[in-house]
């Protein structure tokens, strides 16, 4: 068996958007509906353990039961969101948040090997299509044959759902294909479905556990700039490259 597909996470993976993307901008939704909420860092890092913007939302109003002058049904969470989506838009169009360190220069090694691309996020096909449009320009989607993204799947990470409804469409086993993600959420869900997985720790991933990984990485690595490795086999490589992932996954076969 040979390596076909990478799939990448979008959220912490591709770019560290949950701090100065999703937090800011859920912040500045608040504002606008004048709701006197306020998530700092520390909260967000709390809330994280729900993926998906309107679960967080749900959840975050059940568990700490803020002031409201009225109760919120699904469809007002829907449009908080909904405004959260369109600040979050705005602030990657503004170019405020690039891609992480080797993400570009792996997207391309592997599109010059022949190695397919997908996508399976718990964020929507918008901030995907925003995310990737503002740093690789307006074919950045094209590069990947799939984008799995946010409510296509009826329950988000860590379930399988939306890693088997990739390798669903791109017609893959898991076998054949590796994962790259930045949380625990995220990483069970890969595993879950079956996939190999290389994690690249992100802003508030730091402490999570990732047994059974690849490789886990401070960051995908660039010439400049060699990765840190926090867990995995000792190597020469210093950063992800398509033969250090065909090496990690022929290892495990
Ligand atoms: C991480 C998430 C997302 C974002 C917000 O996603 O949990 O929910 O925080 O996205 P990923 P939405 O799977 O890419 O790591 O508000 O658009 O749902
Ligand atoms: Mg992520």
């Amino acid at each position: 068996m040979a390596l076909k597909a990478l799939i990448f996470d979008v959220d912490g993976t591709l770019a560290n958007t949950e701090h100065d993307g999703h937090l800011k901008a859920f912040n500045e939704a608040f504002e606008f509906f004048g709701l006197d909420w306020y998530w700092d860092s520390e909260l967000y890092g709390e809330l994280l353990s729900v993926s998906g913007g309107k679960e967080r939302l749900a959840y975050y109003i059940k568990k700490y039961e803020p002031v409201l002058k009225t109760p919120l049904s699904s469809n007002d969470i829907a449009e908080i969101h909904s405004k959260k989506t369109d600040i979050f838009i705005n602030k990657i169009a503004e170019g405020s948040i690039s891609l992480r360190t080797g993400v570009e220069r792996l997207i391309n090694e592997a599109m010059d090997n022949n190695l397919r691309l997908g996508i399976a996020t718990t964020t929507s096909f918008a901030n995907v299509s925003a995310i990737l449009e503002s740093s690789l320009g307006q074919d950045g989607l094209k590069n990947f044959e799939i984008i799995g993204a946010g409510d296509v799947v009826k329950n988000k990470k860590p379930s399988p759902e939306i890693y088997d409804y990739v390798l669903e469409k791109m017609n893959l086993n898991p076998d054949d294909c590796i994962a790259i993600e930045d949380s625990e959420i995220g990483f069970n869900s890969s595993t879950a479905s079956g996939l190999k997985t290389v994690v690249t720790l992100s802003e508030y991933t730091m402490t999570n556990k990732f047994e059974g990984a690849l490789v886990v990485l401070d960051h995908l690595g660039e010439e400049d700039q060699p990765f840190q490795m926090v867990n995995g086999m000792p190597t020469n490589h210093t950063m992800v490259s398509v033969d250090f992932l065909k090496e990690l996954y022929e290892c495990t076969n």
